[in-house]
């Protein structure tokens, strides 16, 4: 069976469990101690998550990981035939690791206590968050899904990167040990980008650990 090294309430973790629920793989998860990543290591080369273990391979990287479970797994595509619509998806992935994450990732920083945490940071990388939704917004206020007619892996990406954004009441991310602050420091209004916020609980119903928000 898929074995998963998984720190639960991180958002490239979310997104790969998303890709495991929507295809409907089975897999033990083996959720990590953020302190300790000797089994990370041990498994990947690497320390970060997630981690996966599957037929013989290791692979560490989330977008890695979705091209490994597409390409092995029967059931729902994540990833589009088409050519023209792949290169579609793979610009939202951009979108996400260099422009969602990036402000994302400041705010993480900053309570992790790796970054000055000062007023004018958070509300600058809020700022630059709230963008980021009001782009998705002027895409999701025309159809259901950034690309195609189904859930593709450039949902899956985005969605889970702005879980702390719509979510972070959730008790799971709420008592994660980035600690409620981030819920203080991300969370947006329920009237600010109203389809992204839907979309972003539909994608996280495929996560066990989210599932009931
Ligand atoms: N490119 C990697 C990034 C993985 C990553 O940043 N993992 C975070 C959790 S979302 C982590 O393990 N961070 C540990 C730390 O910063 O101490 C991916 O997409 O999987």
């Amino acid at each position: 069976m898929l074995k998963l090294l998984t720190l639960v309430p991180s958002p490239n973790n979310v997104k790969v469990r998303v890709a495991l629920g929507y295809k409907g793989i089975a897999y033990e998860e083996i959720p990590q101690d953020p302190e300790d990543r000797a089994a990370c290591l041990d498994m990947s080369g690497q320390a970060l998550t997630p981690v996966m273990q599957d037929k013989g391979v290791s692979l560490f990287d989330s977008a890695a990981i979705l091209r490994f479970l597409h390409a092995n797994y029967p059931g729902p595509d994540l990833f589009p035939q088409d050519f023209e619509e792949m290169k579609k998806v793979e610009r939202w992935e951009a979108f996400g690791r260099f422009g969602v994450k990036d402000s994302l990732g400041s705010i993480f920083m900053m309570a992790l206590g790796r970054m000055e945490l000062t007023t004018g940071n958070v509300l600058s990388a809020r700022k630059e968050l709230i963008v980021h939704m009001e782009a998705l917004e002027a895409t999701l206020v025309k159809r259901d899904w950034l690309v195609g007619s189904a859930m593709s892996a450039a949902d899956i990406t985005l969605a889970s990167l702005l879980i702390y954004c719509v979510m972070g009441e959730h008790p799971v991310l709420k008592a994660s040990f980035f600690g409620p602050t981030m819920t203080e420091y991300f969370l947006v209004d329920a009237d600010v980008c109203p389809k992204t916020q839907a979309w972003v609980r539909k994608v996280a119903a495929y996560d066990s650990w989210l599932a009931d928000s």
